[in-house]
């Protein structure tokens, strides 16, 4: 490809309004456009990458036998009143109506669809399993798009979904389905954990995301140094530790705290550890209100709590809910003396408590020397704190660290989530109608660009895998008008795409200076350059990666650079 016939419009300066610098760089580099927020143009460099990416994604999943199709975009609302997420999402769901008033959404996932489809379309048991796949652009109405392609509102995702007769045909390609997506991000190159997740409100039970490790990313890994365990904090089982501190409980007494309301100042004040001071926050749960007790030094992980208590909604009581029920300003709430009929649930670690500090439930002060189960009556001990950096690793073995991650994939063990409100059915071999066993898997093909800018580049650019390069070389003339240059560019331009190379050469009528600039931003793996030594059938390479250069004859470029690619 000429580069002055095609459309690279690179730009020198930083975009403002680009929040990473790996979003900064894919625009600098002319790989992305915004339109408006949330919505990009891939240009003409990002489609091809974006089609290398989508060729190991077909590769992988037609090793399954997973069958590629296409579903549309326009999907009425009546599929997605049948599973209740009509009513279930909010503003985040793109609504619109046709002429006549039908109502419908732009898809953000195609759960309902495919059901919907496989319900018409296969009836018996002999059919099963089934595994569907597509690359498709989604539309999600995201509250606060941002970092680029990293949170979109509209995006390419390839989604698969699968039937099954039986759990355990669900568990081989969910098993097969996870060694598929570490073949992908294994083979893109990039730096990658596949960890233990949360299936969300319909996700379904056993669930991992694939997290691209990098420190703009939104999610947090919990992993073990020692071990293979690693888990998104927000599902992070915290290990329990039965051991109790032998110290005597001593007399539980009133003291005053006039100001001190937050477990810091409380702390501070009666010089104790925040770890011996508790917490007492007062939730609502589907409308019934509860205490939650925890160490002053820990947070409440209000998914594993929505999680114990089964709720469908779960948010904190408001203070003039508190103080009606309790009869006590926020800050000096304790699980001491609560009202009988509000249940109690206590982080595990509360159990080893002994003499700790916690409110009074009387403006101004708290009480010392609180033992837990003496004082107050727990309902239930569950997991319902974060894990923190330093706990052991749930597996027993090892610590727990923290890492940043892009969540580029995650799969789903659906079961009859959405086959039975949908009664989507198979007839097994005793003529029985049973519910579909599903499956979902979904991977951000847009998202995997910027992940790829992210783990690739340095001050001077984008620095792309080889095998995902928009070009493999990029092939600069330093001055088109000089005769000689031009025809030993010509040369080596059609010498190399004859040897099936795909060659970007940037003939422009530009300064040397420009050209190199945008052969760094742009980030090819490999620049041969013609210039003045070109008379004597010698080239300048300078490979990417390492900002190496060297100097080659004529003769030897195509077995160099198959040696460089192989
Ligand atoms: C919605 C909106 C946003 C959504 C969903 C539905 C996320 C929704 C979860 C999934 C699960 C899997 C198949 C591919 C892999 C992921 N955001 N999810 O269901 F209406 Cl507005 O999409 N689906």
């Amino acid at each position: 490809m000429k580069q002055s016939r095609t459309f690279i419009p690179t730009m020198r300066e930083v975009p403002t309004d680009a929040d990473t610098v790996s979003h900064q760089l894919l625009v600098r580099a002319g790989f992305v456009r915004q339109h408006m927020s949330g919505v990009y143009t891939y240009m003409p460099l990002a489609k091809k990458v974006l089609s290398k990416i989508e060729k190991i994604i077909r590769e992988e999943m037609d090793a399954l036998n997973a069958a590629e199709l296409f579903m549309p975009t326009l999907q009425q609302a009546e599929l997605w009143q049948e599973t209740g997420r009509w009513d279930a999402y909010g503003s985040e769901l793109f609504r619109i109506s046709d002429r006549h008033d039908r109502e419908m959404a732009l898809g953000p996932t195609h759960e309902e669809v495919i059901t919907s489809l496989v319900r018409d379309e296969v009836k018996s048991y002999k059919k099963l399993p089934l595994t569907f796949y597509q690359i498709q652009t989604k539309f999600r109405d995201e509250k606060r798009p941002r970092f680029g392609l990293l949170r979109a509102r509209e995006f390419i995702m390839k989604d698969a979904y699968s039937f099954h007769a039986t759990a355990d045909s669900l568990d081989e390609t969910y098993t097969a389905m996870m060694q598929a997506y570490s073949n992908i991000f294994t083979k893109i190159g990039l730096n990658f954990r596949a960890v233990l997740a949360d299936g969300g409100s319909i996700g379904g039970t056993d669930t991992h995301e694939f997290m691209a490790l990098s420190d703009i990313g939104e999610d947090t890994i919990a992993y073990s140094d020692a071990s293979a365990y690693a888990a998104n904090i927000e599902t992070a089982e915290v290990s329990v530790n039965k051991e109790k501190p032998n110290q005597t409980q001593k007399a539980i007494e009133k003291v005053e705290t006039p100001t001190q309301k937050t477990v810091s100042d409380v702390a501070k004040y009666l010089q104790v550890g925040v770890d011996k001071v508790l917490k007492t926050l007062i939730y609502k749960a589907d409308g019934k209100f509860l205490a939650v007790v925890a160490r002053g030094d820990h947070d409440v992980n209000e998914l594993k709590l929505k999680k114990v208590l089964h709720a469908g909604d779960l948010s904190f009581a408001t203070e003039q809910e508190i103080e009606s029920l309790i009869g006590c300003k926020v800050g000096f709430i304790g699980p001491v003396k609560l009202p009988i009929d509000m249940k109690v649930y206590a982080d595990y670690s509360v159990a080893n408590l002994v003499n700790v500090v916690c409110g009074a439930n009387e403006e101004g002060y708290h009480l010392i020397n609180v033992n837990p189960e003496r004082d107050f009556a727990i309902d239930q001990f569950i997991d319902l704190r974060f894990i923190q950096e330093g706990d052991p690793s749930p597996d027993g073995s090892g610590t727990i660290r923290f890492a940043k991650g892009i969540e580029l994939g995650h799969v789903f063990k659906l079961g009859t989530a959405y086959s039975e409100p949908m009664r989507a059915t198979y007839v097994d071999e005793n003529g029985k109608n049973n519910p579909y066993i599903m499956g979902c898997y979904g991977i951000g093909v847009s998202r995997i660009l910027a992940a790829i800018a992210d783990q690739y580049n340095d001050a001077s650019g984008l620095k792309w895998p080889k095998h995902l390069a928009p070009y493999d070389v990029h092939l600069v003339t330093i001055n088109m008008e000089d005769e000689v240059q031009r025809q030993l560019s010509e040369e080596l331009y059609h010498l190399l795409k004859s040897y099936r190379y795909e060659i970007l050469h940037d003939d422009r009528h530009e300064r040397a200076g420009v050209k190199f600039a945008d052969a760094d931003l742009i980030g090819l793996p490999i620049r041969i350059t013609i210039g003045k030594r070109a008379q004597e059938g010698i080239v300048e390479v300078k490979f990417r990666e390492t900002g190496e250069t060297v100097e080659w004859q004529r003769e030897e470029v195509t077995e160099k650079l198959q040696s460089f690619f192989s």
